[in-house]
């Protein structure tokens, strides 16, 4: 519904009516509220060994792991890093760490030991749960030596590895050995206010390098609320359902709006550690999962897949497609495989806490959406258009840089009081650098990106990091990093790059400089060499115009 607050802004809302969000609430208690009711129901399903966990047993281990966590000098406020697969010590630790009144901040355990070590330092945290596998990565010389950091000594990295306790690398603490032995009578009363800190997720937003996110207890409640609360939810889900958690836990889309919201709904989450589609079928096949939240390329593996036809996966009701735009076509072949589904997407950002829009097919009492469009904006928020480069709001059906307000968007960024004003307003806008329209049915559409971001596979790469790396190099003058389009990817990142003098330099020995340094999906896809990268007046790369030389490129 449009209204025009001041005779000169239009601001979008939801066509359903706002809710009561219960945000004086902590985050896990706002999660778990029903867990004595739905104590015997199941809570986790770890696809992995196949063990369910109920929610009175999730519950207990959750604050078992957060007496634990205690018990090695964690305190209210304090950073905890999670370098986990989508895994129970991954639910556990977050939640831990909830009730604590701590904060997680989780990162890909497929990044390289510098990528780990920069989210680390940046995010101040002296803890890290991960698995024996990676405790290497953290050997890297850049990390504070590892120990108990019951040796007296302070500047000491203190990592609990998730495997069995026979296999728990030295120096390390086994978790299942550490969450078994500890009561949770053990666990302090903390006053936890909704404007804490719960959540760290690193994020590079509209520009620059990855920065953490801050999302509070009372942001990340009003998140989920919005979204699954009410007499009739916008993402219905309800006891009896599965949720399928193949998309990683360290990424808030997987977080938010799969874990949070099911556990919210008293829906059980079937949690698998990495994407392999035979696993996958056969445990949508076995647990009977009900909501799928997918990205596009699984889409398309899933749409592309012939052995989708030995599985039963009747019980799919809704597909949820979000991080990247979602062609018709796709919809379409996969739609022909799973009739019985609701296909729609939703629209998010970490910044905003991170749901825009959803798709209003999910909802309890369902409304059409049209194909390609982003749902409609939740509950509980205004949504604005404004033109990009004046700033003046723009009515229906005119695209422009979507910008959000409400309860949910982040506190801010961590540190970077800057970065944290060029993106929230001082009306309290969060400005997404997505551009986008809404039309005549309330429905969003995304169109652009004015953003730096590049997004591969729905995967955040950040073309300030990789320039950055770039221009170390000896050989390099000056380089830029843009998006091309992919059909599989949706968006790799591509460099131009300026020789220095005399520089010979091949594309290959640039390509392999970079992703000796950065996790899979920064790798550069191609190199394009130049006689200068086209800057504005303050310097400022002119991205738009690489882009389109991509394009003339491509089309020509
Ligand atoms: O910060 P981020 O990596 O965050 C996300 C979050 C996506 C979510 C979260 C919860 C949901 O329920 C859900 O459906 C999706 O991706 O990247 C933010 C940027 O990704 C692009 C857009 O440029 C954002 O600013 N993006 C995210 N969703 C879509 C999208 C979409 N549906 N269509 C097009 N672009």
């Amino acid at each position: 519904v449009a209204t025009k607050v001041a005779p000169e802004v239009t601001v979008f809302r939801s066509k359903l009516p706002d809710i009561e969000i219960p945000s004086h609430l902590p985050l896990h208690e706002y999660c778990f509220a029903r867990a004595a009711e739905l104590a015997d129901a199941p809570c986790l399903i770890a696809a992995a060994t196949g063990r369910t966990y109920t929610y009175a047993e999730t519950r207990l281990l959750c604050r078992k792991a957060a007496a634990s966590l205690h018990g090695l000098g964690v305190r209210q406020g304090d950073r905890v890093m999670i370098l986990l697969q989508n895994s129970i010590e991954f639910v556990l630790t977050f939640f831990g760490a909830s009730f604590l009144g701590a904060v997680t901040t989780a990162a890909n355990p497929f990044c390289t030991p510098q990528e780990i070590h920069k989210q680390f330092k940046a995010s101040g945290a002296r803890l890290i749960v991960t698995q024996s596998a990676y405790v290497d990565k953290l050997r890297h010389e850049a990390f504070p030596r590892i120990a108990a950091a019951s040796d007296g000594d302070d500047d000491v990295l203190t990592v609990v590895t998730i495997d069995d306790a026979a296999s728990t690398p030295e120096g390390c603490l086994a978790f299942w050995e550490l969450v078994s032995s500890t009561d949770e009578a053990t666990l302090p009363e903390v006053s936890i206010s909704p404007d804490d800190p719960v959540a760290l997720p690193f994020s590079s937003g509209t520009t620059g390098l990855p920065k953490g996110v801050v999302l509070t207890h009372g942001g990340q409640v009003s998140g989920v609320a919005q979204q699954v609360d009410g007499a009739n939810p916008n993402l219905y889900m309800r006891e009896g359902d599965v949720a399928l958690c193949v998309l990683p836990l360290f990424h808030i889309f997987s977080l938010n709006s799969v874990l949070l919201c099911a556990l919210r709904a008293g829906a059980a989450v079937m949690l698998m550690p990495k994407f392999e589609m035979g696993a996958m079928l056969e445990g949508i096949q076995r647990w009977r999962v009900t909501v799928a939240a997918v990205v596009p390329p699984l889409v398309l593996a899933l749409a592309k897949n012939a052995a989708l036809e030995k599985y039963d996966l009747s019980s799919i009701r809704i597909v949820l497609s979000g991080a990247a735009p979602l062609g018709k076509e796709l919809v379409d072949a996969l739609a022909e495989r799973v009739p019985q589904a609701i296909f729609g997407q939703g629209y998010g950002m970490t910044e905003a806490g991170p749901v825009l829009s959803m798709c209003p097919a999910f909802a309890k009492e369902p409304s059409p959406a049209k194909p390609g469009s982003c749902g409609t904006v939740v509950r509980n928020a205004e949504l604005k258009v404004v033109d990009p480069d004046t700033g003046l709001s723009l009515g229906r059906n005119l695209p422009g840089e979507i910008c959000i307000r409400g309860p949910q968007i982040m506190k801010g960024y961590l540190n970077d009081p800057e970065a944290t004003a060029r993106t929230i307003d001082v009306d309290g806008w969060l400005h997404t650098g997505d551009i986008g329209y809404v039309d005549d049915d309330e429905e969003v559409f995304i169109v652009d990106r004015v953003k730096e971001l590049i997004k591969f596979k729905g995967f955040q790469v950040p073309p300030a990091e990789l320039e950055a790396l770039l221009l170390a190099h000896p050989s390099i003058a000056d380089a830029a990093v843009v998006p091309q389009k992919d059909d599989a990817a949706g968006e790799v990142p591509v460099a131009f790059v300026v020789r220095a003098a005399d520089s010979g330099i091949a594309e290959d020995a640039i390509k392999e400089f970079i992703s000796k340094q950065v996790v899979f999906y920064k790798r550069l896809h191609k190199v394009y060499f130049t006689h200068s990268i086209p800057k504005s007046a303050s310097g400022k790369i002119l991205r738009r115009e690489l882009r389109a030389k991509l394009a003339a490129a491509v089309t020509a």
